[in-house]
């Protein structure tokens, strides 16, 4: 397979792979000559993540001794929750055209973590989407679209179940385009791409058993897969925790009110509580910010500088009966694959 077709845009194509998935210490890669499983020797100060490109040599083994990671043109970083707090960024995703930010029609529905996300995607460098899953199962979409297209972002309603909306999406996903899927556990990222595949190529969440409640995972790896129409998708297992890293250039971009007024205020890192001369909250007394925005940007940057403690414990909720799992099988199998 052409890497070219795989997405890369630089100009030495000579032994480029691309990471389809990144574990501890084994990788797995898709170059010219197909799947091959990636080993890496020495310490490298920068670790491959899902999506990178590499350079890669063959091993007599069959396996590819990697060697260099190449330029990234976008990554998706969030902060490690297995490190303490400020210390760390993780890597979620490298070289992504578009992040499709999915959130169920349903309970899961919350502009601030929609806000959240689009700041960390905008960060990335990435083109941010949202995507309003389970359509079918929500009478009435129109008012969750319009508060999500509040926020600057295109907006598709999209079922995986009756095939509603995914037409909408073959508008981005183009021949050597890349997509990455990220949403909490459940809002059906896998059945997204099952559906896309044309056959259930990742598992999902099926009935729940007693012992769920635990909150489990469907996705346990963030893994690249390729449509057969050319087009690149990214599945990760829903984030729980996603605190945030740097938001110097995101949170500005999402709060562009706010931010300008910030500016005027006396003191350079003015917490806009009771300082004096503080020009956000005049403006907020004037009555002209909203006061629901301020919170939730005063929450986000609370969240960015104590992103240890914060982060989504929020657990998963039942959202399913399992006669919607049995409908989606139906309809699947109804498509004739
Ligand atoms: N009604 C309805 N149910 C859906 C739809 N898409 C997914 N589901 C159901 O939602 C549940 C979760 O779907 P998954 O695709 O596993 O969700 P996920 O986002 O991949 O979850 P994680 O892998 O845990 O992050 C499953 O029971 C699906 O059958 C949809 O469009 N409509
Ligand atoms: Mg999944
Ligand atoms: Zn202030």
């Amino acid at each position: 397979m052409d890497i070219y077709a795989m997405g890369y845009r630089g100009t030495d194509p000579e032994n480029v792979c691309r990471v389809t998935a990144a574990h501890r210490n084994r990788f797995e890669l898709m170059g010219r000559d197909g799947a091959a499983l990636g080993i890496l020797k020495g310490q490298w100060p920068v670790l491959p993540t899902v999506g990178d490109f590499v350079r890669a040599r063959p091993l007599p083994g069959g396996e590819m001794l990697m060697e260099a990671l190449l330029p990234r043109r976008t990554l998706f970083e969030r902060r490690d929750p297995t490190v303490g707090r400020d210390k760390g960024a993780q890597a979620v995703a490298a070289n992504m055209d578009y992040v499709f930010i999915m959130t169920s029609l349903n309970r899961d529905f919350r502009v601030e973590r929609l806000e959240r996300y689009l700041t960390l995607t905008r960060q990335s460098g990435a083109e941010p989407v949202i995507l309003l899953t389970k359509k079918d199962i929500c009478p009435d979409p129109g008012p969750w679209a319009a508060q999500a297209e509040g926020l600057g972002a295109r907006v598709h309603c999209v079922s995986a179940v009756t095939g509603e909306g995914m037409d909408e999406l073959a508008a981005y996903l183009r021949p050597g385009i890349t997509a990455a899927l990220l949403g909490s556990s459940g809002v059906g990222k896998s059945s997204l791409v099952n559906y896309l595949m044309g056959e259930d190529v990742m598992r999902t969440h099926a009935t729940r058993s007693v012992d769920a409640s635990k909150g489990s995972h469907t996705t346990t790896y963030r893994q690249l897969l390729f449509l057969p129409g050319g087009a690149m998708l990214m599945d990760t297992p829903g984030m729980r925790e996603m605190g945030m890293w740097d938001v110097s250039t995101g949170l500005g971009e999402a709060f562009p009110e706010i931010e300008a007024l910030e500016k005027a205020c006396r003191f350079r890192n003015c917490g806009h509580q009771s300082e004096p001369g503080c020009a956000v909250r005049r403006a907020l007394e004037a009555g002209d910010i909203s006061p629901k925005r301020l919170g939730q940007y005063l929450a986000l940057k609370r969240e960015a500088r104590y992103s240890g403690s914060a982060g989504e414990t929020e657990r998963k909720k039942q959202e399913e009966k399992s006669a919607l799992t049995r409908a989606m099988r139906r309809e699947r199998a109804g498509r004739g694959k």
